[in-house]
């Protein structure tokens, strides 16, 4: 049986999440499921950034088995037979009209999909797989959402995540090798090593004061690019690969940006993973340390009522909560008591998140559930 096809289009709104979720879900569809598919991308410099096989120049290549299509207009006209089976639109973009018209002309009508952002919220639930008819074509788009419960669409985990990271922890030398090439030391190595990845308003040098004068030695890895201001201000210089500074009991690392395959490492390196938006707080899910989420600000500190209800889901106790709360700009709180606070329940966080990821992946990884709700609606 001829494999199916897939076109996902990609817009790279802001940061890097976007197209770091639609590729990661395009090599797991590709390599698990068998779809051939072509993603669609208007930014090839962020998703450089992420995968530096990319190249900028190219309108059309194939990068790990992916067609990757520069997505630089809306024009264009389309034949039916460019339409792939499956048509999903990532958070809502809208994909060239010319297309959709040649969607409604194909044959076999595609099924057409809108991949929605996770949310910890009850209301997903709602919303998820609900169809939505096109206004003038004989078409209709289903809401896709990812998510926490057996109700939505799950969560993205590649099949071998687990094995990877269990090979990965019991190989010190693997580990060892891993950081030294990023720069970081024996020494360093052998302190509580944390991984920095926020937006550029949490409150780093509040915390860098706390990790700085606490009692436990600290390193803090900071890839490239990454809460930039308050990282040079604490080194005194740019905050550029190779850059470090100790003081007191804390020392801070600029990493380069690792590429996204590399990316899980940096988290199974790690005691302890700030990580924000989606993907990264997602794979920080699968990471089995304890982690800080920096969500992504929205108008109305929307935000702050997703934040409370993953922390509810989340139940790791008040320690965390209150951390999390801070970080996020939720609550007010003082930074040396929210870290001994945080510290002294690592430990037991960390314990507590096979639990949690089996509880999710019940529901199956959400590339699985994808495919399976495709297959119902052809
Ligand atoms: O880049 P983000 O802030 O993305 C966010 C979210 O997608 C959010 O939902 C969206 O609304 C907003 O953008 C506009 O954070 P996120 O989702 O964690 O994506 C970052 C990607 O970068 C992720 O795939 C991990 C990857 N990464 C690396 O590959 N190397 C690195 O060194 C680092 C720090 C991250």
């Amino acid at each position: 049986m001829p494999s199916l096809s897939l076109d996902l289009f990609c817009k790279v709104v802001d940061n890097f999440g976007d197209i770091g979720i639609c590729w990661r879900l395009s090599r797991q569809l590709q390599r698990e499921h068998g779809i051939a598919v072509r993603l669609w991308v208007d930014d090839l410099r962020s998703f450089q950034r992420l995968c530096p096989q990319v190249d900028l120049q190219a309108e059309l290549q194939v990068v790990d088995g992916i067609a990757v299509r520069h997505w630089s207009t809306q024009e264009g006209e389309f034949a039916p037979e460019d339409v792939a089976d499956i048509v999903i639109e990532f958070f809502a973009c809208d994909i060239p009209p010319g297309y959709i018209a040649a969607m409604a002309q194909r044959p076999e009508r595609p099924v057409w999909l809108n991949l929605e952002g996770l949310s910890a919220e009850e209301w997903v639930e709602g919303c998820h797989s609900l169809p939505s008819k096109h206004p003038r074509l004989p078409l209709t788009k289903y809401f896709f959402f990812p998510g926490f419960t057996e109700k939505t669409g799950g969560l993205l985990c590649e099949k071998d995540l687990e094995d990877e990271r269990r090979a990965y922890i019991s190989d010190p030398a693997a580990v060892s090798d891993f950081l030294s090439a990023l720069g970081v030391t024996e020494a360093e190595a052998a302190a509580m090593k944390v991984s920095l990845f926020c937006y550029p308003y949490a409150p780093v040098g509040g915390l860098f004061a706390a990790w700085r004068d606490g009692e436990q030695q600290v390193t803090c890895l900071v890839p490239e690019g990454v809460a930039s201001e308050a990282v040079s201000s604490f080194l005194g210089q740019p905050a550029v690969p190779g850059a470090m500074r100790s003081d007191g009991a804390l020392t801070v690392r600029v990493l380069p940006f690792v590429p996204q395959q590399d990316y899980d490492k940096l988290l199974w390196s790690c005691d302890l993973n700030f990580v924000r938006g989606e993907d990264s707080w997602v794979r920080a899910q699968w990471a089995g340390k304890s982690f800080i989420w920096h969500i992504y600000a929205q108008d109305e500190n929307l935000h702050h009522k997703k934040l409370r209800a993953f922390l509810q889901r989340y139940a790791a106790g008040r320690a965390f909560d209150e951390f999390s709360l801070c970080w996020n700009g939720a609550v007010e709180g003082d930074w040396p008591t929210l870290w001994k606070a945080l510290a002294s329940v690592m430990p037991e966080i960390s314990a507590k998140s096979s639990e949690w990821q089996q509880k999710i992946l019940d529901n199956g990884d959400l590339a699985t559930n994808l495919t399976k709700f495709c297959a119902s609606l052809r």
